[in-house]
């Protein structure tokens, strides 16, 4: 049988290696142990159940692409079959792994400087410190270059940061956060920069947004910085950091994973609602007996399977190196779309009985609406792509 289970009927099992199938076997033994039984209770009460990150960790799933340093090396494909076991359980759950391992972990791997790389890449990858990532602003969402919060360097070289972030995962909890920042004129997209800063730093401080109908078994956060100083080598040094292109390379990584993981959401989705079709009987036939369920059933299984297959050639292309961000584009709002109207379908499927937390698909679409929208909304991607197709620019009227 394959690792996907009956979504699979093209034979995808084949296309992965033993390694792999064996990595998204041990991820979704971690889901089925400790997040399935506990996962509806956590999100009713909007709870991040931080017991899970050391599982996480001994899994080696924190920073798990990237190589040195305490993490584990492991190659894109294996990084995307993570996420989505991951995401199977709750999208909650795989945007922790994204925000500690594809962001803040990310950033500091590819920008920071080998001392900021040896101070906080072994914590984070045991554990023992959680990251989070500061680019999005009450005023800034798809348009980053526009942020208002700014560093300026002082006569003694320190750093000074003024201004707030928005939509921020796991700052309440964080032990360090990459904050991005204008070191130049306002909108002046080659002047932002990035900063290492404890959370302990004075003038730091971050609250959880409340009353979320989506992701509430996470925690997203505003943060404001009120003259938080730091020295001068909490910048990010490297070149590599130097202009917006320093966060969109680790949104690259995030977005990567989350074109792996909403398939997991779907796929769970699906899984639940063929069952469910299975046993309940209506009119003397099961569910899955009608031909209007099993020609949702055919669709859902369909989508799901390209939503896979397109996953893996992006991530075979990751693993050469021959990525293009317009094709993280295409993947993300691609499977975003898809495993949404998937979990929309399963709960609709399940009647009255799919609205409550005994059923994951609705729990699934909720998340969902997160996550087609952050990383770059369907929007901006669809955008991107157009872009790319046509030679001009249309975010803006002007271009
Ligand atoms: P533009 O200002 O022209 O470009 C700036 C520089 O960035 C480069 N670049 C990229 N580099 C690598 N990968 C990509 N995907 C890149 N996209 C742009 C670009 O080449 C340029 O480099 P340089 O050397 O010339 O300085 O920007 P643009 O016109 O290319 O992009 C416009 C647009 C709308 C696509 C971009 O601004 C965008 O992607 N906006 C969406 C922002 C976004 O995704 N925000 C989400 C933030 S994270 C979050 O939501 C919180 S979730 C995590 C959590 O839970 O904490």
């Amino acid at each position: 049988a394959s690792f996907l289970g009956p979504v699979d009927l093209i034979g995808l099992d084949a296309q992965f290696s033993a390694q792999e199938k064996d990595l998204a076997r041990s991820v979704r033994s971690l889901v089925d142990e400790h997040i399935r039984p506990n996962i509806a209770a956590w999100y009713e009460q909007a709870v991040f159940p931080r017991e899970i990150v050391p599982e996480l960790a001994r899994l080696g799933l924190l920073g798990m692409h990237l190589t040195g340093y305490g993490c584990a090396g492991r190659s894109a494909v294996e990084y995307g079959l993570a996420a989505s076991e991951l995401e199977a359980g709750d999208s909650g759950l795989r945007t922790f792994v994204s925000v500690q391992g594809s962001l803040a972990m990310s950033a500091l791997h590819k920008h920071g400087s080998e001392e900021q790389k040896q101070r906080w890449l072994p914590p984070m990858a045991a554990g023992d410190a959680i990251g989070c990532f500061g680019l999005t602003e009450p005023t800034a969402g798809s348009d980053p270059a526009s942020m208002r919060t700014t560093a300026v360097q002082d006569a003694g070289g320190d750093w000074v940061l003024n201004g707030s972030k928005r939509w921020i995962g796991l700052a309440t909890l964080a032990d360090v956060a990459v904050i991005w920042a204008q070191t130049g004129e306002p909108g002046d997209a080659r002047g932002v920069r990035g900063f290492v800063v404890p959370t302990d730093t004075p003038g730091f401080h971050a609250e959880a947004i409340p009353q979320k109908l989506s992701m509430r078994a996470s925690v997203q956060c505003d943060i404001t910085l009120t003259g938080v100083r730091l020295p001068p080598d909490a910048i990010l040094p490297a070149d590599s950091a130097v202009g917006l292109k320093g966060p969109f390379a680790c949104l690259n990584e995030a977005r990567y994973g989350i074109i792996w993981g909403v398939m997991g959401a779907a796929r769970d989705s699906f899984d639940a609602v063929l069952a469910y079709s299975s046993e309940r009987t209506q009119f003397g036939v099961p569910l899955a007996g009608f031909q209007l369920t099993q020609a949702k059933l055919a669709d859902m299984a369909l989508e799901i399977t390209k939503g896979y297959l397109l996953a893996l050639q992006l991530g075979r292309s990751k693993d050469a190196g021959t990525l293009d961000p317009v094709a993280i584009s295409v993947g993300k709002l691609n499977n975003c779309r898809e495993a949404i109207a998937i979990a929309r379908e399963a709960r609709e499927m399940l009647g009255g009985n799919g609205i409550t937390l005994d059923h994951s698909p609705l729990r699934h679409a909720n998340n969902l609406e997160s996550v087609r929208t952050y990383e770059g909304t369907d929007e901006v991607h669809a955008l991107v792509i157009g872009r790319t197709l046509t030679g001009i620019g249309a975010f803006t009227a002007s271009g």
